[in-house]
């Protein structure tokens, strides 16, 4: 079983709110049918710019108040929309994608999964449907309510599944050394847990950015690959095992 993310600087432009990468996500679907049935997936998608402004503008990270009840309600209700558009794609393509609200089987605590039931999933990837899921709103046994990043329900759904392989899409060509943006910033072909980076602190992001996910990526028991999900013909490559990117070993 591969485990897809699609980041949320992929499927939206993170300086438009609610915009959705229509072309791109069409591009990303037709990959993946070249591989269906044969394989089985899991995608897993981010907030982009559904569910991050939200989760800012309503102070999710910092818990539930008394202020910010029916602002958890409206991020979880923007991050079901996004994901309507995304299983759309899908069925569009005839793939059974089947959308799993993260909300309503996990339990959070410290940002990371404490409990979950994931017995469904299992059993929609044994009747051959791609389940999909999402970062999300989350119970916190903690602060009450926190965001939980689909890079944490990655991260334990690859632990407790046994997943093959995990693949993050984002919007450069891997992990780099130092921001890509920078001048003489190398990208980085293989990573371990001594990897040093000089981290770039994101604003956009309530949820840590390419920090977040290198870290989770360490948790993993099998391949990670970090690739440019915007270009076509990389999640081919990663799904095939070709050389693409950046490979946690
Ligand atoms: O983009 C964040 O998920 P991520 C989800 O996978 C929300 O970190 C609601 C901001």
């Amino acid at each position: 079983m591969i485990i897809v993310k699609f980041g949320g600087s992929v499927i939206c432009n993170k300086e438009e709110p609610f915009s959705f990468n229509e072309k791109i996500v069409e591009m990303l679907v037709d990959e993946i049918a070249q591989f269906y049935p044969e394989k089985k997936f899991i995608i897993v998608h981010g907030g982009g710019s559904f569910g991050h402004p939200l989760a800012k503008k309503y102070e999710i990270r910092k818990g539930l108040g008394e202020k910010n009840i029916i602002g958890v309600c409206e991020t979880h209700q923007a991050m079901l929309e996004l994901n309507k558009k995304i299983v759309q794609k899908f069925l569009e393509k005839n793939l059974p994608a089947f959308p799993i609200p993260p909300s309503s089987i996990f339990i959070i605590e410290k940002g990371s999964i404490v409990d979950g039931w994931i017995k469904g999933i299992e059993e929609m990837l044994n009747r051959s449907f791609i389940p999909i899921l999402f970062g999300d709103v989350a119970i916190a046994k903690d602060k009450g309510i926190d965001i939980l990043s689909g890079d944490q329900i990655i991260t334990y759904l690859a632990n407790k599944l046994n997943a093959d392989k995990v693949i993050f899409l984002m919007d450069v060509d891997g992990i780099y050394d130092r921001n890509p943006k920078e001048k003489g910033a190398k990208l980085i072909e293989k990573i371990d847990g001594k990897i040093k980076i000089q981290w770039e602190k994101k604003k956009f992001d309530v949820t840590g950015g390419i920090k977040n996910k290198i870290e989770e990526a360490l948790k993993m028991p099998c391949k990670v690959y970090f690739i440019n999900g915007t270009k076509k013909g990389n999640l081919t490559k990663a799904i095939k095992g070709e050389k693409v990117g950046t490979v946690k070993i």
